[in-house]
């Protein structure tokens, strides 16, 4: 039987998959619903605060706020709308819809694409919550020490930071994997990464996130980037990837995978292709790559945590939540 239409879509995120996959269900008729599915789809997560780490009030940075990246991609021309540490505004993926059928521009960040926002009409709010606001301060209280920008600037707020530079590589590596082990018990690494493919192969695939906790304010990561946090080609098939967004930018995983299937692998070696260029420089490295033919024949590799779930609706099965053992 066939394989499609198809949602797939990172970690055990099931309302968003079955919200996208009745809308992409809609798409029999000749409607093309594809983008419609991932970008409301990702839209549920962020409205669920899914597992704290996609939308508002998750993932403070240093100085307490939550910005967001979202990015939605569509395979059939390589069309991409982004937006990098978007401010004030909740609607992440919606907006990056904006950027892609509005604009010729790929990707807005900051306060620029607030200001777009609001043009378009999304409405401002503060992303920050009773608990990101309690999270910030329990990091601050156990993290605060005067760094370098503590004597130029001194205003408080600025008086913690990753600033300075005190672990070697080997604590550096125990503290990241000591974090590792942490973001599994908490679950706060966690980025939506979806892909809907329709009957005729269309393909978009979307992401959206808010991020590292603690970061540096100004810090973007893998998510919005094409490549890296999501890549479609209605040709081949396409790709997302969550985890560790510092490290997987750097080697466009996405683009690595559906790459590997245009030249003949599996979707089984095309993620195993993305995971091991990582993981052959970054032992430290933990993440996931989906990968899906055009087809809708599918697979994920993980590194750096026991498992990696992710969730699949296809004609076989609605809402299957699948667990794959990391490398
Ligand atoms: C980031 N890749 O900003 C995101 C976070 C993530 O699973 O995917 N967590 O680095």
């Amino acid at each position: 039987g066939s394989l499609l239409p198809m949602v797939i879509n990172t970690w055990n995120f099931r309302d968003a998959n079955a919200l996208a996959w009745r809308i992409l269900k809609q798409s029999e008729g000749g409607l093309r619903q594809t983008r419609n599915a991932v970008v409301e789809g990702c839209t549920k997560c962020e409205q669920m605060q899914c597992d704290g780490t996609v939308g508002y009030g998750g993932s403070p940075d240093e100085l307490g706020d939550t910005t967001l990246d979202a990015m939605v991609m569509d395979g059939s021309n390589m069309d991409v709308g982004a937006v990098a540490g978007l401010i004030g505004i909740k609607d992440a993926i919606r907006v990056a819809r904006f950027v892609l059928e509005r604009t010729s521009h790929t990707m807005l960040v900051g306060q620029g694409a607030t200001n777009f926002a609001v043009a378009m009409g999304f409405r401002t709010d503060s992303l920050v919550t009773p608990e990101s606001r309690a999270m910030w301060q329990e990091w601050k209280a156990e993290n605060c020490q005067p760094n370098f920008w503590h004597n130029v600037n001194p205003d408080p707020k600025l008086s913690c930071g990753p600033y300075v530079p005190k672990a070697t590589p080997l604590t550096r590596w125990k503290e990241d994997r000591a974090r590792t082990e942490y973001k599994m018990g908490q679950q706060h690494h966690d980025t939506i990464g979806m892909i809907a493919i329709d009957v005729d192969h269309h393909i978009h695939t979307g992401t959206s996130t808010n991020g590292a906790r603690n970061k540096i304010p100004g810090r973007v990561g893998d998510s919005p980037i094409a490549g890296a946090g999501s890549y479609a080609d209605n040709e081949v098939g396409a790709a997302v990837a969550t985890g560790d967004g510092d490290i997987m930018m750097r080697f466009l995983p996405s683009l690595l995978a559906v790459e590997a299937m245009r030249a003949g692998k599996t979707p089984e070696a095309a993620v195993d292709v993305a995971i091991r260029r990582i993981i052959n420089y970054h032992k430290d490295f933990s993440g996931a790559v989906i990968a899906v033919n055009r087809l809708g024949n599918y697979a994920a590799a993980c590194y750096g945590m026991p498992e990696f779930p992710f969730v699949v609706s296809s004609p076989a099965q609605a809402v299957l939540v699948k667990t794959v053992k990391c490398l």
